[in-house]
Order: structure tokens, then C-alpha cells, then sequence
């Protein structure tokens, strides 16, 4: 069986493993994931791009907001709220159960790869999800006014301060699992895909860990990424107005540079193509309707075997 491997972040990452997800064979489908956004937060471990993956894998995902549980209810954080408790960052009452289990699991010694796994295998899910690594790793951003970690950036102050860097926290230390390790060399695996997430808060942590690059250059299957940038600019997200601020080219050109290391394709859409020195497909990337997704889906894996052959 072709295996495929995608490497994601939370919402728009997301989409694209949908679309992966409901092309291949269920079972064909791993998902590395990355956890450079989790903390630690009310006491609970907080996996945001996990149980993105999960929810949108097990068709549970909530339609508007991308993130948490469809049909949540608020019952919890508005008790919080009545006891002055923390409320800018917002955990609906089903994923409360979620990450309450997940955070008496990890206290007993169960690794982060093993809950996630008995978590998707739960709701129903046959792809395999996969955390980038079982120890911590934290984006911390770099603002002129001092560093700020991630959810504190992202949620609490919507992203609005000035980046001038990012530091992933741990990830010198951290490992790649034996799960990651063996799916991204795997011989039956046809194509490894970077999935449109923000290239510096999604998938910049899991390159971080160390051994990863090198397996993904090493990897027997092409490495094919799709662009998050459409017309320009991101769908969705602050990819844009970081690349602005470092000071970066607002092109695929900046996307092909930043995988440049291991990168065998490029997929972008379509009057996005730049002068790039490695094969490029373009494809409308928008991906809003899961037909659109399963669209997108048969793209990179059509790109992915001409690469390969
Ligand atoms: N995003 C928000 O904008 N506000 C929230 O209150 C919030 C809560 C939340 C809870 C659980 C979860 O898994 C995700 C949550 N997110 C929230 C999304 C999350 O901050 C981002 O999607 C990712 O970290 C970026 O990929």
C-alpha cells in the first residue's frame, strides 16, 4: 500500500489531511503534527494542533471557528468566568474532557504518542496522528516589548504585537519518536507532504527537532509542499504580516527558500508561480468546501508520483 505522510499545524493543515483522509485509504494516512503551540494552561495540557487534526479527522471539528468541537457547549468557562477564573483562552466542555484525560494520562507516565493515538482510535479515527515529538517543545515569540509565548501572542493579544524572531523552546532537546522516525523513512511511503500551515509557527518547531530535517532529505519519497499563500497573501492567519515584519519577501519564493533543504516540489496557486529552482504545480489551493479538499488532495498526490517517477 502507497502510504502518504503530511506535516501540519492546526486549521489549514488540517484541511488538507481531511482531503488526504478522505482520498487514500483511511489507513494510508499519517499526520506529524506539530506542538510547538501547546502550554500548559488552568492545569491542563493544551494540544492545539493535535485535536485540531483529531476533531477534523473524526469529523468533529467546529465549522466556524476551525478549532475545538462542533456543537460545544460553554458551561465550564462561564463558571471560570463567574470565579474571576482565566477566560481568554477558551476550552469548550467536551474538549475540557479531552484535555482533562490527556492530562491524567501524561501524570501517570503515558507518552504523548500514546494518548494521541488511543484518542483518535476513540473517535473512530483509521489515519495514524502523530505528535512531532513526546517532550516539550514552546514557541516563544519575539516582539520588541520582550518575548511572549505562543497562545499569549496568538490568542490573548490576536497577534498584534511587531515579530522579530521565534525561539522553539526544548526542541534542542526533544527526540524524534520511533513513530515519526519510521514514517518518514518509510520505503512505502509515496509522497510527504507539507501541509499549507504558517511555515514559521506550525512547521518551522517540528524542523526544530533535531534529526528531522535530516530524515526529510534522506526520505525515500518526494517532499512535496503546498504554499499557504494565496494571491499573495494567507487565507487565514498572520503568515503574511510575519513575513512582513522579518522583513521577507511576500512570495513563494520565501516559501521554496524556507524548505529549501529538502524540498522536491511546490504546489501554489495558480498566478502564484515564482522563478524557483525546483518543479512547481499550480492548483487552486483554496480549500473551503471538502470537495475542494479532496481536490487539492489528488493534486499533491498526482505531483507527488511525477516526482517520484
Ligand atoms: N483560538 C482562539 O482564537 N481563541 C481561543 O480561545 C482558543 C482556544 C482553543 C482551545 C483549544 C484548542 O485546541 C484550540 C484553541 N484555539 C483558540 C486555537 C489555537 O489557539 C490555534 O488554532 C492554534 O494554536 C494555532 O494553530
Amino acid at each position: 500500500m502507497n502510504r502518504v505522510v503530511a506535516i501540519s499545524g492546526g486549521i489549514g493543515g488540517a484541511k488538507l489531511a481531511l482531503g488526504l483522509y478522505k482520498t487514500l485509504p483511511p489507513v494510508a494516512l499519517t499526520v506529524i503534527c506539530n506542538t510547538g503551540d501547546d502550554f500548559e494552561h488552568l492545569g491542563l495540557t493544551v494540544c492545539p494542533d493535535i485535536d485540531t487534526v483529531t476533531y477534523t479527522l473524526a469529523g468533529l471539528a467546529n465549522r466556524t471557528l476551525g478549532w475545538g468541537r462542533e456543537g460545544e457547549t460553554w458551561a465550564f468557562m462561564e463558571a471560570l468566568k463567574a470565579i474571576g477564573g482565566e477566560t481568554w483562552f477558551r476550552l469548550g466542555d467536551g474538549d475540557l474532557a479531552l484535555h482533562v484525560e490527556r492530562t491524567r494520562r501524561l501524570a501517570i507516565g503515558d507518552s504523548l504518542s500514546a494518548i494521541t493515538r488511543d484518542f483518535a482510535r476513540s473517535l473512530g479515527i483509521r489515519a495514524a496522528v502523530l505528535p512531532m515529538a513526546d517532550t516539550h517543545v514552546r514557541t516563544i515569540v519575539q516582539t520588541p516589548e520582550g518575548p511572549l509565548p505562543f497562545q499569549r501572542y496568538f490568542v490573548e493579544q490576536q497577534c498584534a504585537p511587531t515579530v522579530t524572531g521565534f525561539d522553539f523552546d526544548g526542541a534542542d532537546k526533544a527526540r524524534l519518536t520511533p513513530e515519526v522516525a519510521a514514517a518518514v523513512s518509510d520505503p512505502d511511503v509515496s509522497c510527504i507532504v507539507i501541509c499549507p500551515s504558517n511555515p514559521f509557527i506550525s512547521i518551522d518547531p517540528v524542523l526544530a527537532v533535531p534529526g528531522m530535517v535530516d530524515a526529510l532529505r534522506a526520505a525515500p519519497a518526494p517532499v512535496v509542499a503546498v504554499s499557504p499563500l494565496i494571491g499573495g497573501d494567507a487565507v487565514k492567519g498572520p503568515t503574511a504580516k510575519m513575513m512582513s515584519e522579518l522583513g521577507l519577501e511576500l512570495s513563494n519564493r520565501t516559501i521554496a527558500a524556507r524548505y529549501g533543504a529538502f524540498l522536491d516540489g511546490l504546489i501554489v496557486n495558480p498566478g502564484d508561480e515564482v522563478e524557483v529552482d525546483l518543479p512547481q504545480h499550480a492548483t487552486p489551493t483554496l480549500m473551503t468546501t471538502d470537495a475542494e479538499k479532496t481536490a487539492v488532495a489528488k493534486e499533491v498526490l498526482a505531483f507527488g508520483a511525477r516526482l517520484a517517477s
